[in-house]
C-alpha cells in the first residue's frame, strides 16, 4: 500500500483527468455505436469481381442511400510469365490477376473486404487500402497466414481512384508489390463525375490498367531466372530492386497484356475512362494521337479535373483516371512516355477504335511519294478571289 499523501490540488487535478477520461471513453462509446453500420440498417450488396482491365458493372451516379459492398479477394502465388520471350516471375497476387481487381463504390458506403489466404500459398499477406482510414488503411487488422482468411469493414469517405496494396511488414513489402500485389478501388461521388463548373460527365466504358516495376534477376550469362519458389527468388529479387532499375515496366502484368488481339476496344464517339495505377513508380500515361479530355491526374475527384492533356502523370503509390471521347478511328497506343520504358520494357497498351474517319481532324493531303516530283495540280482550280 501507498504511503504517499494526495494534496487537494493533485486529487482535483486527477479527478479531472478522470472525468475528461471518461468522458473520452462515453464519447468514442457513442461514436462507435453511432458508426456501426448493421445499427444502421444498411442494404448489403455482394459485388463479383473481374480481372482487369475490365470492371464490374457499376452505376455511375445513384440515387441509392449508403449500403455495405461486400467483395472477396483471393490470394494466389502462382509462377506467370511477363514478356513474349517466356520470363517468368513468382507471382503474389490479388485473385490471381495483375493488378488485382478494381473495387467500385460510392462515397459513403461501406467497404467489406474478405481476404482470403489459402493454405497452399507460403507467405503471409495483407491489404492496405489507400482510400481507407486508420490501421494502416487496414494493413495492421489483415495480416492473414497460409490458410487464414479475414474480414475488413471500412466506410469509404473520400471519392477518387486510390491503389491498394499488400504490406506485411519490412522488405516484405516491396517484394509482394512489385511481386504483382496491387489494385485499385474507384469510389465515386452519389452524384456521379463532373467538369469544374459541376455538369456531369459519363463514361460509355471503364478500362483498368496497372503498371508494374518487375526486377528479374540474370544468370551468370545474363539469361533471366526462373526459381522454383518465391522463397527460393527472394535474396536475388531483393539485389535487382536495390539497384532501382526494373527489368520490365509493364501493363497488366505483362507486356502485350493489352496490345493487338488484346486491346482494348471502343468506337468513335464512346467516352472510355481510363483507370491507371502504379504502385511503386512514377508513371506518364499519354494516348499517340488522343489527349486526355478530362484528367484528375491525382485521382481524387473531389479536385476539379484538369482538361485537354497531352500527358499526365502518375506518381507511385497512387491512381489516376483520364476521360476520353475518341474522335477518330484506329489503332492508338497507350504507353508511358518514357519512351525507352515503354518501347523497350513493355508499357504499352492498344486501344482499336472503330468508326469513321473525320477528314476535318485530318487528313493525308498527298501520300508519300519521291521528293522534287512536281506539285499535283488540281484538275478544276480554286475559285479565284472576287476582286
Ligand atoms: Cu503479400
Amino acid at each position: 500500500m501507498t504511503t504517499e499523501k494526495v494534496t487537494p490540488a493533485e486529487k482535483a487535478s486527477m479527478n479531472r483527468r478522470l472525468v475528461v477520461l471518461l468522458g473520452c471513453l462515453f464519447a468514442t462509446l457513442c461514436f462507435s455505436a453511432a458508426a456501426m453500420p448493421e445499427e444502421l440498417g444498411l442494404p448489403r450488396e455482394q459485388v463479383a469481381l473481374v480481372a482487369p482491365p475490365f470492371v464490374h458493372p457499376h452505376e455511375q451516379a445513384t440515387i441509392q442511400g449508403p449500403k455495405i459492398v461486400q467483395f472477396s479477394l483471393t490470394v494466389e502465388e502462382k509462377r506467370m510469365v511477363i514478356d513474349d520471350e517466356g520470363t517468368t516471375i513468382e507471382a503474389m497476387t490479388f485473385n490471381g490477376s495483375i493488378p488485382g481487381p478494381m473495387m467500385v463504390v460510392h462515397e459513403g458506403d461501406y467497404v467489406e473486404l474478405t481476404l482470403i489466404n489459402p493454405g497452399t500459398n507460403s507467405l503471409a499477406h495483407n491489404i492496405d487500402f489507400h482510400a481507407a482510414t486508420g490501421a494502416l488503411g487496414g494493413g495492421a487488422l489483415t495480416l492473414v497466414h497460409p490458410g487464414e482468411q479475414v474480414v475488413l469493414r471500412f466506410k469509404a469517405t473520400r471519392t477518387g481512384v486510390f491503389i491498394y496494396h499488400c504490406a506485411p511488414g519490412g522488405d516484405m513489402i516491396p517484394w509482394h508489390v512489385v511481386s504483382g500485389m496491387s489494385g485499385a478501388i474507384m469510389v465515386l461521388p452519389r452524384q456521379g463525375l463532373t467538369d469544374r463548373a459541376g455538369n456531369p460527365l459519363h463514361y460509355d466504358r471503364v478500362y483498368y490498367i496497372g503498371e508494374s516495376d518487375f526486377y528479374v534477376p540474370r544468370d551468370e550469362k545474363g539469361k533471366f531466372r526462373s526459381y522454383a519458389s518465391a522463397a527460393e527468388g527472394y535474396a536475388d529479387t531483393i539485389e535487382v530492386m536495390r539497384k532501382l532499375v526494373p527489368t520490365h515496366v509493364v501493363f497488366n502484368g505483362r507486356a502485350g497484356a493489352l496490345t493487338g488481339k488484346n486491346a482494348l476496344t471502343a468506337k468513335v464517339g464512346e467516352t472510355v475512362l481510363i483507370v491507371h495505377s502504379e504502385a511503386n513508380r512514377d508513371s506518364r500515361p499519354h494516348l499517340i494521337g488522343g489527349h486526355g479530355d478530362y484528367v484528375w491526374e491525382t485521382g481524387k475527384f473531389s479536385n476539379p479535373p484538369e482538361t485537354d492533356l497531352e500527358t499526365w502523370f502518375i506518381r507511385g503509390g497512387s491512381a489516376g483516371a483520364a476521360l476520353y471521347t475518341f474522335r477518330q478511328p484506329g489503332i492508338y497506343a497507350y504507353l508511358t512516355h518514357n519512351l525507352i520504358e515503354a518501347v523497350e520494357l513493355g508499357a504499352t497498351a492498344h486501344f482499336k477504335v472503330e468508326g469513321a474517319w473525320n477528314d476535318d481532324l485530318m487528313k493525308q493531303v498527298k501520300s508519300p511519294e519521291a521528293i522534287g516530283v512536281q506539285a499535283h495540280v488540281m484538275p478544276t482550280a480554286p475559285a479565284p478571289y472576287v476582286h
